[in-house]
């Protein structure tokens, strides 16, 4: 296993928006970790990037084209994986194979096989070393909600509405199945730790597609989970949304209700018709307020703790936040998710319990 110094050096793997965001983070503002490392094969981008944050760091970052290499460096105690879901799998298990501590962005794995797969190489490897980068988990108002939940505050839980909106989808391959894996995934996630609970059951449906998504693109989704537990949860995804980034939820209870993401209170409409909304001449991006244009913003400050607490986790050897096992749940239900986007059908969400953390 290889030793965990102080600070941590950490290296960053994809420098696409997350992974930059998350090496700005690591350079200037995480307590206890350096960032010492960058891999991604546009190599033009990662030098920038590492010449950009040199003044920051101190000491230029080693740029790799191959994550592989950054990951076996013995110079690097831990990574961030911000590479495309489709290439976690590989890296996770090299970090693993090395007892090297991850945090790696959703989606764990492309699907529930290879993700239960990581976590066999997890149990092998001889304790937690995955945290996976469900960023809601730290946002001070869905902590808040948890807690609230969690001390029984509002009574038993019977409904959870989440809404979440991107403005535009974020490449022409973001088909109807990504929504599902890496979008609707957050609402997986969210409903699981907000409801100490499994999805036993899901169906996606989708209204006739808006406009704005590419040509066959089912967009917006609706999805409803039926919780083990007996509540359900509704979601929307809706990915060209045009207006900005939107993510809220409202927890209906036995005694009372609340909501998490809300700006501030009043009407709260988005537009992007002249005149519509409050305030003068809405238009994308805007309600009299302004409507984030991207998770980076409206989650800047979860993501700042998610760091931060993984750094401190990672230095005291033990791992907060979304574990493999979370990323496995997620990854199985928004698997299940895809089948019924496919047949229109409730799918059951079936879990291999071996793998299950004890309380
Ligand atoms: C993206 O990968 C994210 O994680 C964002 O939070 C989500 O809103 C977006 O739909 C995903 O593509």
């Amino acid at each position: 296993m290889t030793e965990v110094r102080s600070p941590l050096r950490v290296g960053v793997v994809g420098v696409g928006m997350m992974g930059t965001d998350h090496a700005v983070r690591l350079a200037d503002r995480v307590a206890g970790a350096c960032l010492v490392g960058l891999a991604d094969p546009d190599l033009t981008t990662a030098e920038e990037l590492a010449s950009r944050l040199t003044p920051v760091v101190g000491e230029r970052p080693t740029v790799h084209p191959d994550p592989m290499t950054l990951i076996a460096d013995p110079g690097v105690d831990a990574l961030v994986l911000a590479s495309p879901g489709s290439v976690h799998f590989e890296q996770l298990l090299a970090c693993l194979e090395r007892g090297k501590p991850v945090l790696c962005e959703k989606p764990l794995t492309m699907d529930g096989a290879s993700s239960l797969q990581v976590l066999d190489a997890e149990r092998d490897a001889g304790r937690p070393l995955i945290q996976v980068g469900f960023m809601r988990r730290f946002d001070p108002e869905y902590v808040e909600l948890e807690q609230l939940v969690d001390r029984g505050a509002l009574g038993r839980p019977l409904l959870l509405h989440q809404t979440h909106r991107n403005r535009t989808a974020p490449n022409a391959d973001f088909r109807s199945e990504m929504i599902v894996r890496d979008s609707l995934v957050h609402e997986v996630d969210c409903a699981r730790f907000l409801l100490d609970d499994e999805v036993a059951m899901i169906q996606v449906l989708s209204p006739r597609p808006t406009s704005h998504a590419a040509d066959g693109v089912l967009d917006p989704q609706v999805a409803i989970f039926q919780m083990a537990g007996g509540a359900v949860v509704t979601n929307e995804v809706f990915i060209n949304s045009q207006t900005g980034y939107e993510v809220r939820c409202e927890l209906v209870a036995e005694r009372g209700s609340a909501i998490a993401g809300r700006p501030w209170g009043g009407l709260y409409t988005t537009g992007v018709a002249p005149g519509h909304g409050p305030g003068t001449g809405s238009v994308a991006g805007t309600w009299g307020g302004t409507v984030p244009t991207d998770y980076r913003a409206r989650f800047a400050q979860a993501y700042d703790r998610e760091v931060q607490a993984w750094a401190d986790a990672t230095r005291a050897g033990t791992v907060v936040g979304a574990r493999a096992w979370d990323g496995y749940a997620s990854t199985v239900t928004a698997e299940a998710g895809l089948e019924s986007l496919r047949t229109g059908e409730p799918v059951e969400v079936v879990l291999d319990e071996r793998h299950r953390p004890g309380d």
